[in-house]
């Protein structure tokens, strides 16, 4: 087993930077070694899933995610609970820079050992995953209680989380008339718990909350919850918040929402890297998909990928 899986199962956290460093690594000699930490942490090898919850935080610039991770970070540890952010940083993507502005940083004790702080470059697309925060958030939910990946959008970009997270929170602010439009034409997924910030702005955040509830209820979404915040001093709502946040993963099956993820991320890699012929090879994206459900459930993405490729005879 490869040192850094052995610390992060150990549960030593002083390990994360580290583990990041390998994943962001791209050089070609680095991909036997993340492989490896991979497969070390993968569900076969711990024996089960990752104790860690997997918390994706998502939503538009300027919505408040930082300035409320800052309380949500304080909230898991006066519970006790270790905590990783791994916000990805859409500024170095070419557009990002306008979509900015004005933005707060997470804010935390730097001398507290159980808290991990992180920023990641974005995937290609907007909104989008790179494979590094995947593997980050997979290696690190081995040792951490809680990871969060906090990513820039909405719209279909919270997809992608979705499949990585075990719990969406899609942050909004009071006025984002765009969200409520996204949600009832069906562009947004239902998130799992709907955040409506800046509650200290009084009755703008509450028609906002009330508007949002009711957009929900009308697509039958009755189990998403939706907690309004401030997260200026005096903070509100936070431990709302945080209950449900817990209450969803409580209420869900992780595993089989795991499960499902892996696959799906397998072959979308296999077929970003092998195209329409790579999927035609193996008989089509529906026949792909059944043939993932036979294989071992305890296989990581990697192992997926290459179980994929041999199928397809593309190896
Ligand atoms: N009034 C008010 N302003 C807030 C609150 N949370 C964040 N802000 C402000 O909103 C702006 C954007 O916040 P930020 O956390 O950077 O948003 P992000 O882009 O979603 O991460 C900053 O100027 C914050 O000070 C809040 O609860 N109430
Ligand atoms: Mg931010």
């Amino acid at each position: 087993m490869s040192d850094l899986a052995a610390r992060l199962r150990d549960g030593d956290l002083s390990v994360a930077p580290a583990v990041l460093n390998l994943v962001e690594n791209r050089a070609p000699a680095a991909q036997a070694e993340i492989a490896e930490l991979l497969a070390d942490v993968s569900p076969a090898a711990l024996g089960g899933e990752a104790a860690g919850h997997v918390v994706g935080v998502t939503g538009p610039p300027g919505a408040g995610k930082s300035t409320l991770l800052s309380q949500l970070v304080a909230g898991w540890r006066a519970r006790g609970l270790s905590v990783a952010v791994l916000a990805v940083d859409p500024s170095s993507k070419r557009s990002g820079g306008a979509l900015l502005g004005d933005r707060a940083r997470i804010e935390y004790d730097p001398a507290d050992r159980a808290i991990f702080i992180r920023s990641m470059a974005a995937g290609d697309r907007l909104g989008g995953l790179a494979p590094a925060t995947r593997a980050a958030a997979h290696a690190l939910a081995a040792a951490f209680d809680v990871v969060v990946i906090e990513t820039v959008g909405v719209g279909q970009s919270e997809t992608e989380v979705a499949e990585v997270a075990d719990t969406v929170a899609v942050v909004v602010q009071p006025g984002s008339g765009d969200v409520l439009q996204f949600l009832k034409s069906g562009i947004m997924e239902i998130p799992d718990v709907l955040v409506v910030t800046k509650a200290d702005l009084g009755q703008v955040a509450t028609s906002a909350r009330r508007d949002l509830h009711a957009a929900l209820r009308s697509l039958g979404a009755r189990d998403t919850r939706v907690v309004a915040v401030s997260s200026l001093a005096p903070p509100q709502g936070i431990d709302r918040l945080l209950d449900a946040i817990d209450a969803h993963r409580d209420a869900s099956d992780v595993a089989a929402r795991r499960l499902r993820a892996r696959r799906l991320h397998a072959l979308a890699d296999f077929t970003a890297e092998h195209g329409a012929r790579g999927l035609r090879a193996l008989g089509g994206r529906r026949a792909a998909e059944r043939w993932l459900e036979r294989q071992d459930p305890g296989l990581d993405v990697p192992a997926l990928e290459r179980a994929l490729a041999e199928h397809a005879g593309v190896v």
